[in-house]
């Protein structure tokens, strides 16, 4: 997961899309601490930070060298701050990964609209920030513009080219990647089925088809996971009369997001004085605090295992069915090669209750679960379906009403090539509100959010919407 930091002269005049003609002094961070902006991410599990070096108002975090509308002609520091080096140096401290926003649409340079001057002056802006600050892991853009601004054209391949000369080991941010691609909205709202095959040439920059990316594409032929982006408060920027989201509301993202294969870019906003505020740090630790809760035990530990079959017998520990109960997702289940009947069965030794199943494919071998479900015996000897899905990829989470048994069977239903299983847990969620028509009990505290307990039942629930 990765902090989104959006800073800039939008902060202190309580706007988002910036006009490009503010007063450049208006930007005056007086406690600006990006220390404190890296611990915040690391307290709360994120390993990334992504900043905003230039939003759409054109301003600079850094001094570059090809305008003056930058942090050279601020208040702050005198005109001598540098934000992109200050974070660049808390997150190499911290050994937190570093990504940078270069917005394309920039409101304030005038040669924006004059095709060859512009490109010119991004990628010289580009070199400023992929050759000043060490390692940089992602760099992010998009094709957003208003309505009516300036047409002009960006050479997107030759961008994408130096990107990768400068900085090889960095993933490129786009609505149609190369390396990871935009989900299609600013929920962060994975499609129930979510693939990281995707065909690049069906996907524009600035002209998305939501659904296409959301869904991602099972004959794609690029590799393109998504990433959710989506902020804790309804604006990008900070905004003083707005609040956060409740931990409940991010740990529901948490479950349609990183749940559905894809990789969560929450934005925090740091504030005018340049901290990261109270009530966002108070709502990311309770969001750590459920994750943990909830994700720390896996209820089928223990479980005694028999799988449909397993490749190599059991001469083979590579491919034995415990695997998945190992750590990281290098070890695995194999099945038998060539069959088309899987399913892992599992005798949890004792009854159990849960009402999330956790599924995850090593997704260095690709991904193949096209379709998979879980069952239940029950009190009557009966095999009941609790809960059907579609996609796994790097990880899915499903959640339901709660159901109480000690045998389980997880069946994959089809696969785009022999399944491979590298991890499966089952959780209780005390917090989270399963969005059925069930019956639900009444609301509990969790420091300070008001959730509601989800009652037991027996019904089946279907999340393959
Ligand atoms: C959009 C921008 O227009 C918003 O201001 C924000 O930066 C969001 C992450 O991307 O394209």
């Amino acid at each position: 997961m990765a902090l989104f930091f959006h800073f800039g002269t939008n902060t202190f005049t309580d706007s988002e899309w910036g006009t490009g003609h503010v007063d450049p002094s208006v930007f005056n961070p007086t406690r600006l601490n990006t220390t404190q902006w890296v611990q915040v991410a690391k307290d709360s599990g994120f390993n990334r930070v992504i900043l905003t070096a230039k939003h759409h108002d054109g301003f600079c975090l850094w001094p570059s060298e090809y305008t003056d509308y930058s942090v050279k002609s601020a208040s702050w520091r005198n005109g001598s701050g540098d934000v992109v080096k200050e974070l660049a140096v808390a997150a190499k401290e911290a050994g937190v990964d570093l990504g940078l926003y270069l917005s394309p649409w920039d409101r304030h340079e005038v040669c924006y609209g004059k095709t060859l001057e512009y490109n010119e002056l991004y990628l010289g802006q580009m070199t400023e920030l992929l050759t000043r600050y060490g390692e940089i892991k992602e760099v992010w853009l998009d094709g957003a513009k208003g309505e009516g601004e300036k047409d002009m054209e960006y050479f997107f391949d030759s961008w994408f080219s130096l990107i990768h000369q400068l900085q090889p080991g960095a993933i490129i941010f786009s609505d149609a990647g190369p390396d990871t691609r935009w989900i299609g909205d600013e929920a962060g709202v994975a499609g129930s089925t979510c693939w990281s095959l995707f065909n690049r040439s069906s996907a524009q920059i600035g002209g998305t088809d939501p659904k296409y990316s959301q869904g991602g594409d099972p004959s794609g032929h690029d590799w393109v996971p998504a990433e959710c982006d989506v902020s804790i408060r309804p604006g990008w920027f900070w905004h003083a009369l707005e609040v956060p989201k409740s931990a409940i509301k991010l740990l529901d993202i948490y479950y349609k997001s990183v749940g559905r294969n894809c990789l969560l870019l929450l934005n925090v906003p740091p504030n005018s004085s340049g901290l990261i505020s109270d009530e966002d740090i108070q709502v990311l630790q309770e969001f750590s605090e459920l994750r943990r809760s909830i994700f720390s035990d896996n209820l089928a530990g223990n479980a005694i295992l028999n799988a449909s079959s397993t490749r190599g017998s059991i001469v083979d520990s590579r491919f034995d069915p415990y695997n998945i109960f190992k750590e990281g997702i290098y070890t695995y289940w194999a099945p038998e090669e060539n069959l088309s009947d899987w399913a892992l069965h599992l005798n949890l030794q004792e009854s159990v209750s849960f009402n999330v199943l956790q599924v995850q494919e090593p997704i260095h071998m690709g991904q193949r679960i096209m379709a998979f479900h879980l069952e239940i015996l029950n009190e009557d000897g009966d095999w009941r379906r609790v809960i059907n899905g579609t996609t796994v990829g790097y990880q899915r989470l499903l959640q339901f009403p709660s159901v109480e048994s000690q045998y389980l069977k997880f069946v994959i239903d089809k696969s785009r090539a022999d399944p491979l299983i590298s991890h499966l847990g089952i959780y209780m969620d005390q917090f989270s509100i399963v969005n059925s028509a069930f019956h639900r009990s009444s609301p509990i505290n969790f420091y300070g959010s008001q959730v509601l307990r989800q009652a037991s039942h027996n019904h089946s629930f279907t999340a393959s919407i």
